[in-house]
């Protein structure tokens, strides 16, 4: 290559993701492909939500790559010609070796192109490439794992690709950026060939974290102990584990999505990070606080109209003092810390009750798990409720005309007369159906592990069984939320909106989006510091829970300090006044903008970049890449919100951090709009940290 320098150079980036592409998802551990749900899989975000970013950075040059998957696909992705002559002439190549590939545009925000391969299509060759990868790479691959078998066809089909386009076009720099296990094997067939590509390989997690974490270990204080063959061998997950390695030593850069994750990568894996690519979202704000106030209002009431329906013949809590806490994602119990927000659920039950607090707490569970149908007794209630209130309605527009016709006869209406013998028998009946001697029940499915169910199980270990006077009920919906959901038509979007409190105290979360998908509606969340989102907070805030992120220490305190604290964040928030939650609610959405595409996209660049310059040390010097620098730029964190005092930590320079805010304030013009409470806020300041290096070695 002779290459300028990056403002010359058209660079081409490959982000090969088989997670889920086209409407469908191969989850990492789970073999089946699902159906698309947004609930379901933080990576399927993560590749989702930062194209549109990287498609304003590289146009068409980019692409996507994965399988190919004919039930979704003809309906997410517009097959047109490829416009490169040389991916045009890789896809040639392929195809005339009988296998299937898709290329088009993915519908979606941003339009990326897409190369995708039927997997089944090039199952003849599965032999020969599982014995060309124990050849070439020493991994090996047991014959009745499917999901890994999929993984090496992949891995050998976009290595493929890759090649047949670098060779075809010697004119551009190509990026190809990994992401998981199961897209390793490309990675690692990149550096063994010695392809003409720079490389990435960014892990979510790890394999052997996930599963140490899911069992009863001591994870944390153990992680320079583990001997990882061994503990990747007991689990079955030896030759997975061996790819995830591979790719992580095979890679000219090597990243994950936070430090925590970071610090467990070089130690499992092997390979201190060469940086941190924090997951975004792609923020949409609106012009005036008081349209998202609005929103929550409106999604509010549709959660009140489940509640009473759900809760018939036993609703006898004020709605205008229900607040609604949530959590939700993946069932993993134990990893997402659904085993602790239970307890903690228990512990706040008690503590309102001790205090006769008015307030009632309506804890939603939402976490798939393996069911029949919805119970008699849910569909019961909704149908009820409807029944009832469509009985209302016609009695008020009876009544309506009544007065009407009284009022312009010049009668004045009297009580007695508005209602009909007919409308109050009508009502009683109404009425008598709403009663009921069993409790509103905890789940809202049939389940078929009922007996089994960790979660059933805990709830009635614990007595949450929605009594009259419990002042905290529980709603387990054992299934992701859609807006065709004939119980509580919400997606899952509008479900979060009405909500009051999300809560996520996980133990093994790499990033967790669930609390960052919270801050931008402006919903207050709780999260822990052993998750990636918290541990940024941290670093990034002076005190997160001014802002409504409230972490839960998981590390330093035992399981009870911290169900402890959790209650106790949970009990504070029942103490405060409408005021205060919609005050709160502000703050919290005005986080939002550090959690923008717009500027976690800078890592994705300094990353690329850091592969180039790596790949290509002759052609790409740091100077090229004014990102980085400007990023470094900002310092401090964001600083207590000027209506609450401030309580400078130990060894924190409060003046130095509100010097910096104000500094910086009039370069972030966008984020000035006006709090319910009039404070005069220090606009939002960040440090987006690198933690660890990203120079070329
Ligand atoms: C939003 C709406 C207000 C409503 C409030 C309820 O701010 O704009 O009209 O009163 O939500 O807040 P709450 O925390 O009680 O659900
Ligand atoms: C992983 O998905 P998970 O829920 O299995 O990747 C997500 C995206 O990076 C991350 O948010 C999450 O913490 C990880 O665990």
């Amino acid at each position: 290559y002779h290459l300028d320098g990056i403002h010359m150079l058209r660079l081409m980036s490959w982000t090969y993701s088989v997670l889920r592409l086209a409407g469908l998802i191969w989850h990492p551990y789970s073999n089946n492909l699902k159906h698309n749900n947004d609930q379901e899989c933080g990576i399927y975000t993560v590749i989702k939500t930062k194209v549109p970013v990287t498609v304003q950075e590289y146009g068409d040059r980019y692409h996507l790559t994965g399988p190919w998957n004919r039930f979704s696909a003809h309906v997410e992705v517009e097959e047109i010609e490829p416009e490169s002559p040389a991916i045009e002439a890789a896809i040639r190549t392929i195809t005339e070796q009988g296998i299937q590939v898709l290329y088009g545009r993915w519908l979606i925000d941003g339009a990326p192109r897409v190369v995708l391969f039927d997997i089944g299509s090039a199952a003849y060759k599965l032999d020969e490439w599982k014995g060309d990868l124990w050849r070439v790479a020493g991994i090996p691959s047991p014959p009745h794992d499917i999901e890994t078998n999929d993984a090496i066809i992949l891995g050998y089909l976009n290595a493929w690709l890759l090649d047949e386009v670098a060779k075809n076009d010697t004119e551009h720099a190509i990026i190809a950026q990994f992401h998981e296990w199961q897209a390793g094997i490309g990675a690692v067939l990149c550096n063994k060939r010695k392809l003409d590509v720079a490389t990435i390989f960014t892990t979510h997690a790890t394999l052997l974290g996930r599963y140490l974490c899911a069992g009863n270990v001591d994870f944390y204080n153990n992680l320079r102990h583990f001997n990882v063959d061994e503990e990747a061998g007991k689990r079955g997950i030896y030759h997975r584990y061996c790819i995830e390695r591979a790719a992580t030593h095979c890679v000219d850069v090597f990243t994950t999505v936070s430090n925590i994750t970071a610090y467990e990568a070089e130690f499992l894996l092997k390979r201190k990070p060469d940086g941190v690519l924090p997951n975004g979202l792609n923020v949409v704000k609106f012009s005036a606080t008081h349209e998202f106030q609005n929103l929550h209002q409106v999604a509010k009431e549709r959660i009140n109209h489940f509640v009473r329906g759900h809760f018939y013949g036993h609703y006898n809590f004020d709605m205008e003092k229900t607040l609604y806490f949530f959590t939700a994602g993946r069932y993993e119990y134990r990893n997402k810390g659904i085993d602790m927000y239970i307890e903690s659920l228990a512990r706040l039950n008690s503590r309102l009750k001790a205090c006769n607090s008015p307030v009632t707490v309506v804890a939603f569970i939402i976490a798939p798990a393996k069911v029949n149908s919805f119970t008699v007794e849910t569909l019961k209630g909704q149908a009820l409720i409807k029944q009832l209130e469509g009985s209302v309605e016609d009695v008020s527009a009876r009544i309506g005309k009544r007065i009407f016709e009284m009022a312009a006869r010049g009668h004045e209406p009297q009580a007695e007369d508005l209602l009909t013998e007919q409308d109050r028998i009508l009502l009683k009946r109404r009425v008598f159906a709403l009663k009921r001697d069993s409790l509103p029940p905890i789940v809202t499915h049939n389940m078929v592990d009922d007996h089994e169910d960790p979660v059933l199980g805990q709830l009635r270990a614990v007595r949450l069984f929605n009594n009259d006077d419990d002042r905290v009920k529980v709603v387990f919906h054992p299934e992701f939320l859609n807006a065709n959901n004939p119980v509580m038509g919400l997606d899952y979007e509008e479900f979060i909106r009405g909500t009051h409190l999300g809560v996520f105290p996980s133990w093994y979360e790499p990033w967790g989006y669930t609390p960052a998908e919270c801050t931008v509606m402006g919903v207050p969340s709780v999260t822990t510091n052993l998750s990636g989102f918290g541990c940024f907070m941290e670093d990034n805030i002076v005190n997160p829970e001014d802002y409504g992120i409230y972490i839960v220490d998981r590390r330093l305190k035992s399981a009870d300090e911290s169900m402890d604290q959790l209650a106790g964040f949970m009990f504070d928030f029942c103490q405060k006044t409408r005021r205060q939650r919609i005050n709160q609610r502000n703050r919290t959405e005005r986080l939002s903008d550090i959690l923008d595409w717009k500027r976690m996209g800078i890592e994705y660049m300094k990353a690329r970049q850091c592969a180039l310059r790596r790949c290509y040390p002759d052609a790409f010097d740091d100077a090229d890449f004014s990102g980085e620098n400007e990023a470094e730029d900002h310092h401090g964190k964001l600083s207590r919100p000027q209506s609450i005092p401030g309580t400078p930590r130990m060894g924190d320079d409060l003046a130095t951090y509100d010097l910096a805010a104000l500094s910086i304030s009039s370069e972030l013009p966008g984020i000035k709009d006006q709090d319910e409470d009039n404070d005069l806020r220090p606009p939002i300041l960040l440090k987006m940290k690198s933690p660890l290096s990203m120079t070329p070695t």
